[in-house]
């Protein structure tokens, strides 16, 4: 059994948070997560509040245990999003893709515990200074909005900055990923592309094989040019994603080309027009499973590896 502050903390029994994927946690893979021990998150991406309060009390109906809202802060809803979680008294926010700070006053009153993703030690200083309750350390390793540090040096980075307790995120899907996350001082992980192979998410079929098959180089960063570096699935769509922004593409054009992407992924599984986001540890994802099979699998394979690292120091 892998405990620590952070279950103490948000009152959950393994410290394993599930990412906040826009379009595809919903309130039933949420509750799954957090049924099965873990912190479901619902993710807001750009949907409107109503949407988000409607998949708050879904996953409310299925599980009594602590949920969270990711909220988008680049979303032209993130303002309602915020509304919502208060009036809904979630548990946990966790924030994503930006700086929270308008909201942290609101959301500390309401008594939610407030864990932004920071990609970078100054972000992580402010957010301790604003009362957050924990940080989100991701690195670039991850799927979807991507920062410029990998989990590898992120991690440690924001250890020292902060003294808030640390989750990791971005490039892990096992046992050995969370104890190597432990290693780096963290004391909890963040999975997104794990999840996307639970049972209870929803996701097009044709998204779950291509995460089923994927291999070590199969994921690509696109839109730095826009200023929003995104990690998916090295598609028809993300190559020709790239090519455009290399070349004569106005930003117009992009902006065209992005929207909608990422719904045509996970409705429709539209490889052409589809946004496939997906971290870079997606060809550790093997089978589809029960999200509270997944969170035990991770936790008991964390656990030995742990459990020998006395052995090498003499
Ligand atoms: O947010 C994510 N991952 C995401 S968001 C998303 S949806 C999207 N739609 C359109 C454009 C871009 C994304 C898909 N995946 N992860 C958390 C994350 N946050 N990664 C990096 C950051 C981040 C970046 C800058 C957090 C704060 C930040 O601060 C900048 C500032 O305001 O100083």
């Amino acid at each position: 059994m892998i405990q620590s502050e952070i279950c103490e903390l948000l009152g959950i029994q393994y410290p394993v948070f599930q990412g906040g994927m826009a379009w595809i946690a919903d309130g039933k893979l949420a509750a799954a997560v957090s049924e099965g021990g873990g912190l479901g998150i619902v993710a807001a991406g750009n949907a409107p509040g109503e949407y988000v309060r409607e998949q708050i009390r879904v996953a409310k109906s299925l599980t009594e245990k602590p949920i969270g809202v990711n909220i988008m802060l680049l979303s032209p809803c993130a303002d309602e999003v915020a509304q919502v979680v208060v009036e809904e008294q979630v548990a946990v926010v966790t924030t994503g893709a930006g700086n929270p700070a308008k909201y942290m006053e609101s959301f500390k009153a309401a008594g939610i515990k407030v864990i932004p993703v920071v990609p970078s030690v100054a972000m992580a200083k402010r957010m301790e200074r604003l009362g957050a309750s924990a940080l989100i350390a991701e690195g670039g390793e991850s799927g979807g909005h991507v920062g410029e540090l990998t989990t590898m040096v992120l991690v440690p980075q924001i250890c020292d900055a902060s003294k808030l307790p640390v989750i990791a995120a971005g490039g892990i899907a096992d046992g050995r990923g969370v104890a190597a996350a432990f290693m780096l001082g963290a004391c909890g992980v963040q999975m997104g592309t794990r999840f996307l192979s639970a049972q209870e998410c929803t996701i097009h079929p044709v998204y779950r094989e291509k995460i089923l098959k994927a291999t070590d180089l199969c994921t690509m960063v696109t839109g730095k040019r826009l200023g929003h570096p995104v990690r998916s699935l090295r598609t028809q769509f993300a190559r020709d994603y790239a090519k455009a922004e290399y070349g004569q593409a106005s930003d117009e054009e992009l902006e065209t080309m992005g929207t909608g992407a990422l719904r045509l992924a996970v409705q429709e599984g539209d490889l052409k027009k589809g946004c496939f986001l997906a971290g870079q540890i997606a060809s550790v994802v093997k089978e589809v499973q029960p999200a509270a099979e997944i969170i035990r699998e991770v936790i008991e394979g964390a656990e030995p590896i742990l459990k020998r690292a006395p052995s090498w120091v003499k």
